[in-house]
């Protein structure tokens, strides 16, 4: 932007408004209503003691300094904060699980969503590779997740089946995309995003690697003004921070059965008498996978609850 006078400095700096959309170590591109900026960021950015930095997903205040290019000069406050994937604002966590060998994995989708509901998140389960589900398995997939609320999302990202389901489960909103490595996350979205595909060709061939394996977080815009961030390694957060007798208040289909039993202060659901989540699921009001999840976290998170940390 040239002056009359030639000079840069003397041409209106425009402070915008926007949404950090990508980090590369020190660059951040922000994306605001008249486009993308790359941006550094002041040094003495005014941060609100939630742990400082800036996240994809930040509102930001921004001078321009240039075509292009810009300065950071404020952080809004969050609506939240996900410490990994590092990603602030979401509304929703789509969960994707997928079909065939090995089975879907649903022990780590249901870990997940419990993040998910500790983040206080909307979730919608995902379960991809529908091309290779045995007859009948979708369905009995489906029942799994009947009793919790959450959307079930079925597709192939092969087929095409359910890419319209999906997309629709996008909209809104600033979705992640969440689940074990190798369901097929980034391939879903090469097929509901034209444009990414290319990308994702480039570092692997950077890389010189046949693996596609998602590495950065970075948020993607949806025709529609959606966006979303396809992510690596959401599983692998610590959980033990939940208290164990609060665990089952994760788990929406279980929940609403916990202010029932005998002991209902103290019941982790687990031997103890008089506990009518174990009848519910007895009387197949909860789904046995469900409560099994429920097991297999509750013994991981007991191992290391300390309740002084
Ligand atoms: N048969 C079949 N294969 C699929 C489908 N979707 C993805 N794949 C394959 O599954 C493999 C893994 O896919 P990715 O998209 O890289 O998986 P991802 O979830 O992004 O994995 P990470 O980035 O490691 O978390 C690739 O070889 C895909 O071609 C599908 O619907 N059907
Ligand atoms: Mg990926
Ligand atoms: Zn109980």
């Amino acid at each position: 932007m040239v002056t009359p006078k030639g000079s840069v400095r003397e041409a209106d700096p425009g402070r915008m408004e926007g949404m950090v959309i990508k980090i590369v170590s020190d660059f951040f591109t922000v994306r605001s209503s008249s486009g993308s900026l790359e941006c550094r960021r002041r040094r003495r950015l005014d941060l609100y003691g939630d742990g400082g930095g800036i996240m994809v997903g930040d509102r930001v205040r921004v001078l321009e300094l240039g075509v292009g290019k810009g300065m950071i000069e404020e952080r809004f406050p969050r609506r939240n904060g996900l410490r990994r994937p590092r990603i602030a604002n979401v509304d929703r966590a789509v969960v994707v699980g997928s079909f065939g060998t090995p089975a879907p994995d649903f022990f780590s989708i249901d870990r997940i969503l419990v993040q998910v509901e500790t983040e206080g998140l909307e979730a919608v389960v995902c379960l991809n590779k529908a091309d290779l589900a045995a007859p009948g398995e979708t369905d009995a997939a489906r029942m799994i997740y009947s009793a919790t609320g959450y959307p079930v999302v079925i597709t192939s990202a092969k087929s095409g089946e359910g890419l319209e389901a999906l997309r629709e489960a996008l909209r809104d909103s600033i979705t992640v995309l969440a689940g074990p490595s190798g369901v097929g996350k980034s391939t879903m979205l090469n097929a509901l995003l034209p444009g990414v595909a290319l990308r994702m060709g480039e570092v692997s061939l950077k890389r010189g690697t046949g693996r596609h394996t998602t590495r950065h977080v970075e948020l993607l815009p949806m025709a529609d003004g959606s966006w979303v961030a396809d992510t690596p390694g959401f599983q692998q957060l610590d959980l033990s921070f939940i208290d164990p007798v609060e665990l089952a208040s994760f788990f929406p289909d279980l929940a609403p059965y916990r202010s029932e039993c005998r002991f209902s202060r103290d019941c982790v659901h687990d031997r103890e008498p008089g506990c009518r989540v174990k009848e519910a699921v007895e009387a197949g009001e909860v789904s046995r996978e469900r409560y099994d999840s429920y097991l297999r976290l509750l013994r991981e998170i007991r191992e290391r609850f300390q309740p002084w940390k």
